[in-house]
C-alpha cells in the first residue's frame, strides 16, 4: 500500500466518522477549475523594472503551452483568460485551435484600458471624446475576438483628475453601448480598484461602485472581486456573500498580498481568508462563478507558482466542503459565536492534501503537481527550446 493510499484511508476513515460524505466531496473536486491567465507565464515586473525569466514563452502559444502543463499536472486548470492588445494575433481563430488542441478552453477576455498613452487620464471617463471612442472601439473589438474564441466574458478594469460625477456619467454611457453590442451568451465582468495606478480617485474604486453601474447596464453585468484590490483589514469574504446574495458576483481574480495589489500566489500569505472566501462560495445552493487566477511572478518560478496556486485553490475549496453546515447553522441560530467559529477551524485545520492527491490521480492529473513539475524536467525542456532570448515585445503580460 503506498503513502498515499494509507493517508487517503486514514482520512477518509476520519471524516466518515465525523459524518463527511467524502465521496460527495472528491466527485466536487474533479468539477472544480480555474482559468489560469495567460500574462501569469509571462514577463512582468514592478514600477520600477520588468524582470525576464529564461525560458519563459515569447508569445501567446507558447504562453498556452504553459498553461496545459499546469492543467495536464492539477486537472484543475482547463482554461485560460486572455488579455488583449497582449495576446494579440492576426489569425484569432488559430489561438482557440492551439488552445483546443492542447485541452484548454479560452476563458474570459480580458480588454485593456491602461496601458494606451491616450488612457493616461482615462479610458471610458475621459475628457475628451475621441479618448472614450478609441476605449469604446477597443472594448467592442474584444467583445467579437471572445466570440471567435468562444469565450463568455469581457473582463474589465483606469485613472485620472476630473469631475467625478462626469466621470461617473461618461463611464456609464460608454459601457451601456457595449453591453448592448454584448451577445447573449456573454457577460460583462466590471472589475473595481482602491487605487494604482490612480492615486487620488479611481473611478470604480470598490464593490459598492462598481455593483451601482452593474445594477445600470444589465443583468449580465456582473461584479469581479480581485483580491488585491482592498484597503488592509477589508472583509473580503463579506463582499462576497452580499454580491452573492444581489446575484451579481461575476468572478475572481485570485491572488494574495501583504501590503496592496502584490499579486502574489494565491493562499501564500493569508489561507485562513481564502477558505473563509470558499466557505461563502460553497454554501449549500450556491453556484460556483467564475474563477481566474490574476498573478505575476517576478522573482518566483511561474509555472510552479501557477501550479502551486491551483493546488492551493483545490485544497481551500476542499477544506470549505468539509464544513459541518448543519452544526454551523446550529451554532449560528443559538448565538455560539464560539462553536461556530470553531466548526469552521475544525474543517480549516484537516489536512486535505490525501484527498485532492488521491482524486487528481483518479482524473489522470499528478498526485503532488509541484513535485511531478521538478521532477518532469519541463521548465528544463522548454527553456532549452526557447532559450533566453528576449521576447518579441517586452514588458507587461508579454
Ligand atoms: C489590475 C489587474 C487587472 C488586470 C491586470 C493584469 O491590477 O488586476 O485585472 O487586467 O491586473
Ligand atoms: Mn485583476
Amino acid at each position: 500500500m503506498s503513502n498515499l493510499e494509507r493517508e487517503y484511508d486514514e482520512l477518509a476513515l476520519r471524516l466518515t466518522d465525523t459524518g463527511r460524505d467524502v465521496d460527495g466531496v472528491s466527485q466536487a473536486l474533479t468539477t472544480f477549475s480555474v482559468e489560469t491567465p495567460s500574462w501569469g507565464y509571462g514577463d512582468s515586473g514592478t514600477r520600477f523594472a520588468t524582470f525576464s525569466q529564461p525560458g519563459r514563452p515569447r508569445d501567446v502559444f507558447e504562453r498556452l503551452q504553459d498553461a496545459a502543463e499546469v492543467h495536464r499536472l492539477t486537472g484543475g486548470a482547463g482554461a485560460v483568460a486572455l488579455h488583449f492588445p497582449w495576446d494579440h494575433v492576426d489569425e484569432v481563430a488559430s489561438l482557440r485551435t492551439h488552445a483546443e488542441s492542447l485541452g484548454l478552453r479560452i476563458g474570459a477576455v480580458n480588454p485593456n484600458l491602461f496601458q494606451d498613452p491616450d488612457y493616461r487620464l482615462g479610458s471610458v471617463t475621459h475628457p475628451a471624446e475621441r479618448v472614450r471612442e478609441k476605449a469604446v472601439e477597443h472594448l467592442l473589438e474584444c467583445v467579437h475576438v471572445a466570440t471567435a474564441l468562444g469565450s463568455t466574458a469581457q473582463s474589465i478594469w483606469y485613472a485620472g483628475q476630473d469631475e467625478l460625477i462626469a466621470r461617473r456619467h461618461r463611464m456609464q454611457e460608454c459601457l451601456g453601448r457595449v453591453y448592448a453590442a454584448l451577445p447573449l451568451e456573454q457577460e460583462m465582468l466590471i472589475e473595481y480598484k482602491l487605487f494604482e495606478p490612480a492615486f487620488y480617485a479611481t473611478d470604480l474604486a470598490d464593490w459598492g461602485s462598481s455593483l451601482l453601474v452593474c445594477q445600470k447596464l444589465g443583468d449580465r453585468a456582473k461584479v469581479l472581486v480581485d483580491l488585491g484590490h482592498h484597503a488592509q483589514g477589508v472583509n473580503i469574504e463579506q463582499i462576497v456573500a452580499i454580491l452573492y446574495d444581489e446575484g451579481r458576483l461575476g468572478g475572481f481574480h485570485f491572488n494574495n498580498r501583504k501590503y496592496a495589489d502584490d499579486d502574489l500566489i494565491v493562499g501564500s500569505v493569508n489561507p485562513l481568508e481564502l477558505f473563509l472566501i470558499f466557505v461563502e462560495l460553497t454554501a449549500p445552493g450556491h453556484v460556483m462563478p467564475r474563477l481566474t487566477i490574476d498573478q505575476s511572478h517576478n522573482i518566483e518560478a511561474k509555472v510552479e507558482a501557477m501550479t502551486l496556486s491551483v493546488v492551493n485553490l483545490q485544497e481551500a475549496y476542499t477544506r470549505a466542503l468539509l464544513v459541518d453546515r448543519d452544526a454551523l447553522a446550529q451554532a449560528q441560530r443559538a448565538g455560539d459565536v464560539l462553536a461556530a467559529h470553531e466548526l469552521l477551524l475544525d474543517a480549516y485545520r484537516i489536512d486535505v492534501r490525501p484527498l485532492c492527491a488521491k482524486v487528481r490521480a483518479e482524473c489522470g492529473a499528478a498526485e503532488d503537481p509541484v513535485r511531478a513539475l521538478r521532477e518532469g524536467g519541463y521548465v528544463k525542456r522548454v527553456s532549452a527550446e526557447r532559450g533566453t532570448t528576449a521576447t518579441v515585445a517586452g514588458g507587461w503580460g508579454r
